[in-house]
């Protein structure tokens, strides 16, 4: 959705928009994801998602990012931030700061092609989403493990890799459905690849 001129300024290309409940918003968000922590049954680790998981949006569209739990941020793999590139070549590094519970944070998708993003507290935990922006092109849309030309660039790791590489979560699939769940994801993809040290 086109808004005026002054009021899309309100979005940083780079910083966002951060947003509180009470305040009003520069503009209307097109979209939604939420950002979540579920307890594992059995398990010592929760699950750390953003929902949907995966999401086709237009050139222009702004997401609303809420913080439905606290600590997270949103965070594009970018070599700015030393990971290898997976949004469009000539898109800014750009990250949320890391938010409490009921805020949000607003961010305009201005490139085509396909943006992995992260919360960078829950990364590794496989806290990742993929942003489909018109079609599934660009780097985003590379293998994930591809770190071509800077061997110091790191690509998603861990548990992040497998929910990026689950069948759900490839870019033509999330064109196809629109939106992707983190309940479309298959269990084996969501697997804790780190575990909490326990005393003897
Ligand atoms: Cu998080």
């Amino acid at each position: 959705m086109q808004q005026s001129t002054d009021q899309n300024d309100a979005i940083d290309p780079r910083f966002g928009y951060i947003g509180t409940d009470d305040g009003s918003k520069p503009v209307e968000p097109d979209h939604t994801i939420n950002l979540q922590i579920k307890p594992r049954e059995n398990a010592p680790l929760p699950e750390f998602y953003f929902e949907p998981t995966g999401l086709t949006i237009d050139v222009g569209d702004t997401v609303q990012f809420n913080l439905a739990t606290p600590h997270h941020n949103v965070n594009a793999y970018h070599p700015g931030f030393g990971y290898t590139q997976r949004v469009p070549e000539g898109v800014a590094p750009f990250s949320s700061p890391i938010l409490a519970a009921g805020d949000y944070w607003l961010y305009t998708f201005e490139s085509e092609g396909v943006h992995d993003i992260m919360c960078a507290p829950h990364e590794v935990f496989g806290m990742v989403g993929r942003i489909v922006v018109g079609s599934a092109s660009g780097p985003g849309a590379n293998p994930v493990g591809e770190a071509p030309g800077d061997e110091r660039a790191r690509p998603p790791e861990y548990t992040a890799a497998l929910v990026l590489t689950d069948d759900a979560m490839q870019p033509d699939n999330i064109v196809e459905q629109g939106s992707v769940s983190w309940s479309d994801l298959q269990k084996e993809s969501k697997r804790p690849m780190l575990e909490p040290v326990e005393e003897e």
